[in-house]
């Protein structure tokens, strides 16, 4: 059984209110709200027993207390990636600086230009990848990401995106072979063998739910989810995600987990 020892966030910036976003949650993130967001958010991944190491905001990038984009960590191996979006792309420097502090030299990699990767494109099942050719993972970068996984002894496989930012942002894994899934991922031949929780599509944003050591983590206010989550015989912990829904961000988005 897969156990996480360690995560690493970041805490939001005051300019997340310029983060990018599609506008399908609209508004603009309160910053004292998310401070508060945030700090539910790490208290619930204590609970679930990792270490959490938060690194200070960033003033830079609007977007950098979303963490899982500049890099994929993995039991093997730290992947860095190339962030797609512009105003991202420089959140790898820093969050490569926290990951030495985890992983030696010779086990961080790099998803180099042309190739663009971010995190939320990647699920992890298992030894298997998942990742998501998206605006902002391109065909090189999968290419390069699967070249890196090989050497460790995974395997990966790419998923076409139509609709969503992320492929996490319609899909993730629960561990035990349990997938939620909504939207355009429904009836997806690359997820025939697992079992598939559907999403109401009123719910469409409860897809991102984080398994972290047999809890799972579902943002607040999303009733069926959160009941089918139980009902598949999980512990769970609801933290509110409002401020960061409004930049599309979710709670994978927040955190690395390794
Ligand atoms: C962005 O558009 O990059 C941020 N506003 C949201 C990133 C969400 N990250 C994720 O899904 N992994």
């Amino acid at each position: 059984m897969r156990k996480f020892n360690n995560v690493i966030v970041r805490r939001p910036c005051r300019a997340m209110t310029e983060g990018i976003t599609s506008g399908l949650y609209p508004g603009k993130p309160d910053y004292d709200l998310a401070l508060i967001q945030h700090d539910a958010y790490i208290e619930a991944l204590k609970k679930c027993g990792v270490k959490v190491t938060c690194l200070p905001a960033d003033e830079n990038y609007p977007d950098s207390c979303f963490v899982e984009d500049p890099a994929v960590l993995t039991e093997k191996c730290a992947v860095i990636t190339n962030p797609g979006a512009a105003s991202r792309n420089g959140e790898k420097i820093s969050i490569e600086e926290a990951v030495r502090q985890f992983y030696p030299e010779d086990r961080i990699e790099h998803i180099e230009y042309p190739g663009t990767l971010e995190g939320g494109d990647v699920m992890m099942c298992g030894s298997h990848f998942f990742v998501g050719r998206s605006e902002r993972t391109n065909d090189d970068g999968i290419r390069q990401f699967k070249a890196i996984l090989e050497k460790y002894g995974y395997t990966c496989s790419e998923v076409k995106l139509e609709e969503v930012l992320h492929l996490k942002t319609g899909v993730n894994y629960l561990e035990n072979n349990n997938l939620l899934v909504s939207g355009e991922f429904t009836d997806k031949a690359d997820f025939i063998n697992y079992n598939k929780y559907v999403i109401p599509e009123e719910e469409a944003y409860a897809a991102n739910c984080i398994w972290v050591n047999d809890t799972v983590i579902v943002p607040e206010g999303y009733p069926a989810v959160l009941s089918a989550v139980q009902s598949m015989g999980y512990k769970t912990i609801t933290v509110d995600t409002s401020e960061f829904r409004k930049l599309d961000g979710g709670l994978s988005c927040l955190s690395l987990r390794f």
